[in-house]
């Protein structure tokens, strides 16, 4: 099997359905980036992260994941057996710190790169699926009550998604509280209703729109407090019944591990590109699993390729108390892929296909590529 003879990154703007709009962003259009890695056979390992916002929601930009790579990843891996890919990014990790968007695209296209090698699903080499397939959230994000409510009625009716995550971190909070009630209200019955607010709220508010959000029955909360507020999450965690989950919070393995030790939530989102990859994010799930921690399948709203990425690793998870919400290629208008994801009565099935199961279209590419 041959040697790594390219590496190349760029940096797409896809347009998505609807507007969604987050505590900090209304993203209209995503910011993806996807890496191209190929041996001297001309196999190409194939991946993508993807950004929201901008700068707004973290700190990942997509100039600085392309930037980064060429600079200081890229030099890494010219020559390389991709199989070695655990061997490569601890190399990698050794000199180029943080950066785990960047080291979670380089980590996927090797691993989809040695998998297109052997002809053989990328889940293979990091554990092997237990999931063929997983329940899948959507989030109502419209800014619009009446519309999400006739969206989570067609969601119900296709039989695409049952649980439903509502964004309600931007404007007044009692309102936004008084919006989840009136969802609830609709489709509560056939429905489970999480909320993420995107640090939004100070203790405060939180203590107050908690207490009612837990009488309506909402069954999660995602993010109340600013990520690095851990001691205001863990006194939220003592003091509500329902599930606190860490995400903005909860990024490498070093700060997840404190968040567990301070029970700074009771559960945690994963997602490959805030930990820096399948093999941190198995790390995670290692470590809340011990902690007793619940774990939700997360999203920075991937496009086919990144949400395949996620769907992969999650296969290999044993259980996801809350389910996922890997529904990214969904609100996308188009995608960069042949392929599109499967939902079948409100899961997302795992493709066993070989590396991660999509094939990139170099002429889509070329068109929404910057
Ligand atoms: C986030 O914070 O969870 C994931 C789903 C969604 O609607 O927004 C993202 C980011
Ligand atoms: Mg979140």
């Amino acid at each position: 099997m041959s040697n790594i003879s390219s590496v190349d990154i760029f940096i797409c703007d896809l347009p998505v359905v609807r507007p969604h709009k987050l505590s900090m962003t209304t993203i209209t259009s995503q910011a993806i980036v996807i890496g191209i890695i190929k041996d001297e056979s001309g196999i190409t390992g194939v991946s993508e992260v993807a950004t929201i916002g901008g700068a707004s929601y973290g700190e990942s930009t997509v100039e600085a994941i392309k930037a980064n790579i060429d600079q200081y990843i890229t030099p890494h891996l010219i020559g390389q057996n991709p199989i070695f890919f655990n061997r490569i990014m601890n190399n990698i990790s050794k000199s180029v710190r943080g950066n785990y968007f960047a080291k979670s695209l380089i980590e996927t296209a090797l691993i989809d790169l040695a998998a297109k090698q052997r002809e053989i699903p990328a889940y293979e080499l990091f554990g092997g699926k237990i999931h063929n397939s997983l329940p899948l959230a959507w989030t109502l994000a419209s800014g619009d009550t009446a519309r999400d409510i006739e969206e989570a009625k067609e969601m119900l009716h296709q039989k695409r998604h049952n649980i439903f995550k509502l964004k309600i971190g931007s404007g007044d909070p009692d309102a936004n509280v008084k919006h989840v009630g009136k969802i609830i209200k609709a489709v509560g019955d056939e429905s489970r209703i999480t909320v993420d607010i995107n640090q939004a709220w100070d203790e405060y508010t939180a203590l107050k729109q908690i207490k009612a959000l837990e009488e309506m029955g909402v069954s999660m909360i995602e993010q109340p407090l600013p990520a690095w507020n851990y001691e205001g999450m863990s006194r939220l965690t003592e003091r509500f019944d329902v599930s606190i989950l860490a995400d903005e919070a909860a990024t490498s393995l070093h700060d997840t591990y404190r968040i567990i030790k301070a029970r700074a939530g009771d559960a945690i989102a994963l997602k490959p590109a805030k930990h820096g990859g399948i093999l941190e994010t198995k790390k995670i799930a290692g470590i809340a699993e011990a902690a007793g921690f619940g774990l939700y399948g997360g999203t920075m709203i991937e496009s086919t390729i990144g949400n395949a990425v996620a769907a992969s690793v999650y296969s290999t998870i044993p259980e996801f108390k809350f389910g996922t919400e890997i529904f990214g290629p969904l609100l996308y208008k188009d995608k960069l892929t042949l392929e599109n994801i499967e939902v079948k009565d409100f899961e997302i099935q795992i493709s066993d296909d070989i590396g991660f199961g999509v094939t990139l279209d170099y002429e889509k590419l070329e068109y929404y590529k910057r």
